[in-house]
């Protein structure tokens, strides 16, 4: 355990009552992220025609470029104080926002999408490049991982990428926080707290990877999500519940079949899920 990485218990705190945390210290120089930047290119060369960087989703498991971005023993550190001793990655996926796009992400809790229970995961936002409200950074309300999960209804006039959001009024919007990040650095979200992104309308170019992980203790429905799989990041898999993926060793590589987003499809599409 690097201490540096180490949550102090304010931190600790912090995040069990507001659901996210921020003013982490950088888990990349800005040279590193440049050359991890540099990379990118060959993730997206693999992309098919039709395709857009929100289709890379679980290519940690293919690529270890990727993985090994996710299994990076500083995230691991953060991770750790939240979830504790033993817990695994399950996905990852990029959130790439073009110089003035109109495309949002809609208001939503994470946890609403997941087939998983109990709810006892954590995603980390990784910045590739600086984020601010002007690109579209992401927007977190304090405090509301504790109102339980919100009913989502599907929305008719929107830009959201995803298919499902909250009611307007069901949370208190007025009171979201901004993830503002330089290169680098990362934020930390609990699954059930409300967020979203609002369009970016600069010209610089807003690349975010997000990691899941979960406690050991958490279980994937099969039924829902089939291409579930884990990799344990820390300590031992008491509970052994889920499928355990196999290390990657190509640097670039895609997986064979197209996962299938559970935050577009939502638990409404349980059906064409399960195909
Ligand atoms: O990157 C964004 O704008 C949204 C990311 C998100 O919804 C998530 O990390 O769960």
């Amino acid at each position: 355990m690097n201490q540096e990485y180490s949550l102090t218990p304010e931190q600790k705190r912090f995040y069990n009552e507001n659901g996210y945390l921020l003013g982490l210290p950088p888990i990349y120089t800005r040279e590193e992220m440049r050359k991890l930047t540099d990379d990118l290119p060959q993730l997206m060369a693999l992309l098919r025609p039709g395709e857009t960087p929100k289709d890379i989703r679980e290519w940690h498991e293919t690529s270890r470029w990727l993985f090994d971005i996710c299994m990076n023993p500083k995230i691991h550190d953060l991770v750790e104080g939240i979830l504790g001793p033993d817990f695994y990655l399950w996905a990852s996926s990029f959130f790439v926002k073009e110089p003035h796009t109109k495309e949002t992400v809609g208001w939503h809790q994470d946890a609403y999408y997941w087939p998983m229970v109990p709810h006892n995961s954590v995603t980390v936002w990784l910045a590739f490049g600086d984020v601010d409200e002007e690109n579209g950074a992401m927007k977190i309300v304090p405090g509301s991982h504790k109102s339980g999960i919100l009913q989502h209804r599907r929305s008719t006039v929107t830009d959201s990428i995803l298919t499902l959001e909250l009611e307007r009024g069901s949370f208190r919007e007025d009171t979201a926080v901004s993830m503002r990040l330089k290169a680098g650095e990362v934020s930390l979200h609990d699954d059930a707290a409300v967020h979203g992104s609002p369009a970016n309308s600069s010209n610089r170019r807003r690349v975010g990877l997000t990691m899941r992980y979960s406690g050991t203790n958490v279980k994937n429905d099969l039924k829902v999500n089939p291409n579930f799989k884990t990799y344990l990041c820390r300590g031992v898999d008491r509970f052994q519940l889920n499928l355990v993926g196999v290390e990657p060793f190509e640097r670039f590589a895609r997986p064979a079949f197209v996962a299938t987003s559970i935050e577009e499809a939502g638990p409404e599409h349980e059906s064409i899920l399960k195909g």
